[in-house]
């Protein structure tokens, strides 16, 4: 059977009900959870239903805090990991999903997944081109959600192959959405966009005029009014400052994707990534939805989650990395960026470039969240973190799991030593 098969079960199931039925949506704490509530909330709202929707993580309880009574749970970029606990739930589900899952789902629940489609649910389709495929099959005419679709890819760095160049294909020729090739730093002062790159990551660029002028250009010029020599010049300099901090990964110009309502649709999962990470995850949502208000807000929720980031990249710089056999780690303060931390200081600080995978802990009251990171040579070379993560997480008596270039994991406090050494023998 196809995916499009699949969902057209699930939406069957939905147009079966009443109109303004109470619809319940849960959804992942990500870019992508909050593009695939976006598409499953306007997609119920144009079928005439009514929707509640919780943006949760995966987290041990999130089956125990759901209300029991409910005519339709659909659960959006989340719940391959509580098939078993659904049973007890008194309602029908409908699961729209991509993540990995290790059992059988119960009969009250249409279980949705990309991959059980022959579709690589790591690259070729996220959560939300499931919900893409779903919202299409309740209405032909909710093409334009492609470009929500192609968000939530973009968040969970997918690559447009497969089911999702489908959707990006379709959306093209429908008018959505158009590609342009730009340099990184397209609009912005030569300091500005130095200063707070985040991706790349430059250490030590507090202040980073002296580089600039070194190279013979000022600071405050916009990158666009350089002239070739001028940015090859500036390209070339930044390239041997990327491979001395380790990075070997660099791209300086991309394919930009556009969406007629979104705009810049990198910068759009960006601001939802943003949303999610700062506990604001309804103004994501709502300018999914296309509530112009929540586009301004999510704007200052950006610059603060990227001033936030940059100030403990600042502070890792100068931080030593513990160092297992296998494997980096270092402590953060700050849980819910640990997993960004993580990525950015094993792709661009030389402490924590040593061919091995980094992991950031972050002490809760009695857990620790734990966020693993590798790269494209690890992964080609066999590391997976999603299985590594989730053996030494029950080994310690929690809960883990993910991708195998990025994975975290949830373990009681007393148990930290069990894991790291858990760990060490997984990877
Ligand atoms: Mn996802």
């Amino acid at each position: 059977m196809k995916l499009e098969e699949g969902v057209r079960y699930a939406a069957d199931l939905l147009l079966s009900l009443p109109k303004k039925t109470m619809i319940r949506v849960i959804s992942h704490i990500d870019a992508d959870g909050i593009a695939s509530a976006s598409i499953i909330a306007l997609a119920l709202q144009r079928a005439g239903y009514r929707y509640h929707i919780s943006i949760k993580r995966t987290d041990p309880n999130l089956m125990n805090e759901l209300e029991k009574e409910n005519d339709l749970i659909i659960f959006a970029d989340i719940g391959s990991g509580y098939l078993r606990e659904m049973e007890n739930i008194k309602s029908n589900i409908i699961i729209l999903e991509h993540h990995l899952s290790h059992d059988e789902p119960p009969s009250n629940v249409m279980y949705i997944n990309a991959r059980l489609y022959g579709i690589d649910g790591s690259k070729e389709a996220c959560g939300a081109s499931v919900c893409y495929a779903f919202a299409k099959a309740i209405d032909e005419g909710n093409v334009d959600l492609s470009q929500l679709a192609i968000i939530g890819m973009i968040g969970d760095k997918q690559h447009f192959e497969g089911y999702n160049k489908q959707i990006l294909d379709e959306a093209i020729g429908n008018g959505y959405v158009e590609t342009r090739d730009e340099y990184i730093f397209t609009g912005r002062t030569l300091k500005d966009a130095l200063e707070n790159s985040i991706e790349p990551y430059f250490t030590n660029f507090q202040n980073a005029n002296h580089f600039i002028e070194e190279i013979g250009l000022e600071p405050q010029k916009n990158f666009d009014e350089i002239d070739e020599g001028g940015r090859k010049k500036l390209l070339s300099a930044l390239t041997i400052k990327l491979i001395e901090q380790g990075c070997n990964e660099i791209e300086w110009k991309r394919k930009v994707v556009y969406g007629k309502y979104y705009g810049n649709l990198y910068d759009m999962a960006s601001k939802f990534n943003a949303s999610a990470r700062m506990n604001e995850s309804g103004v994501g949502i709502a300018a999914g939805m296309g509530d112009k208000r929540a586009v301004e807000k999510l704007f200052i929720l950006q610059e603060k989650y990227r001033d936030e980031i940059r100030k403990e990249m600042r502070s890792l710089e100068k931080k030593e990395a513990h160092e297992m056999k296998k494997y980096l780690y270092f402590y953060t303060e700050k849980p819910p960026l640990s997993g960004v931390l993580a990525g950015l200081a094993v792709k661009y600080l030389p402490n924590f470039n040593k061919g091995k995978p980094v992991l950031a802990m972050a002490y809760n009251t009695n857990t620790i969240e734990i966020s693993s990171r590798a790269n494209n040579d690890m992964v080609e070379n066999g590391i997976n973190l999603g299985i590594a993560m989730r053996k030494a997480a029950m080994a310690a008596g929690g809960s883990g799991g993910g991708h195998p270039i990025a994975a975290g994991a949830t373990i009681p406090r007393e148990n930290e030593k069990i894991f790291l050494e858990e760990l060490d023998s997984c990877l």
